[in-house]
């Protein structure tokens, strides 16, 4: 009878465990398609791609213990769940730094999301060099027998800024958190050239972006798929108020 009840008992924790889990996997699903449908839509529209590259993790068990006891969090699912924010992450590299903030935004102003906390390590970079805009946002999750706010960390960065905070990443780790001193001067110096690197391609992008606006708008009457006397009166006045 007590071996049935422990037997019982392991697997309720099993069971409410591998929920906690997948939880955090459903919310990067959604995130997930949210960002693919904006990317698509935006590609259509602007005839550009304002995303490069997404990656999406959950963190594993042993990393999620590691910072309950760095924390000192309570050893209960509800107090991980409040107290850990980032076991769901999505990293989203962009082209140029205007695109970081387009595509927040358009992040924050969906109705499912609610922005929790946002740092802005762009504006305000961390004193090692470290960039990135960060968010920590809720998304509800609809399971069978209940419905979840999770938690779930953004980061969002240039090319520029991700190569470098990856090889800061892996610098940091290699010294045990203990960076020599000249190494830290040169990141902090292939921080800046990364930062030029980004402006002086966002200005490049923006010339181009000019000479292409002016090339569509001499072809937009050419376009023999969208004859524009025919599609005039989808714009027109008396259309709106038909
Ligand atoms: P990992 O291994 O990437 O997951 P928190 O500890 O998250 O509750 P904190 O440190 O105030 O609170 O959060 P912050 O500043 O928003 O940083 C969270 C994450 O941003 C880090 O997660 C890193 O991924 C990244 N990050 C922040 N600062 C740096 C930095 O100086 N260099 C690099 N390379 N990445 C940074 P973790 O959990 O620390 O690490």
């Amino acid at each position: 009878m007590k071996n049935q009840l422990v037997h019982l008992n392991i697997k309720q924790i099993r069971t409410e465990l591998m929920r906690f889990m997948m939880a955090y996997e459903f919310a990067l699903e959604e995130i997930n398609t949210k960002i693919n449908i904006l990317q698509q839509e935006f590609e259509y529209v602007h005839d550009y791609n304002p995303i490069e590259h997404v990656k999406s993790r959950v963190k594993s068990p042993e990393s999620i213990l590691k910072k309950v006891k760095k924390k000192k969090i309570p050893l209960n699912i509800p107090a991980i769940q409040e107290k850990i924010r980032d076991i769901a992450g999505i990293r989203i590299t962009c082209s140029f730094v205007t695109d970081i903030y387009k595509i927040a935004n358009m992040l924050e102003k969906q109705k499912d999301i609610t922005v929790i906390e946002k740092k802005d390590y762009i504006k305000n970079p961390k004193p090692n060099g470290y960039k990135s805009l960060h968010l920590i946002i809720q998304i509800p999750i609809f399971m069978s027998d209940r419905e979840e706010n999770i938690y779930t960390e953004i980061q969002i960065r240039t090319i520029a800024m991700d190569f470098w905070a990856s090889l800061e990443h892996k610098i940091y780790y290699k010294y045990n958190r203990e960076i020599p001193q000249h190494l830290r001067d040169e990141l902090k110096d292939a921080a800046k050239s990364a930062n030029e690197l980004d402006k002086k391609m966002e200005r490049i992008h923006r010339e181009i972006n000019v000479l292409k606006e002016a090339e569509d708008a001499a072809m937009v009457n050419d376009d023999p798929k969208f004859p524009a006397d025919l599609l005039m009166p989808l714009l027109s006045e008396s259309y709106d108020k038909e």
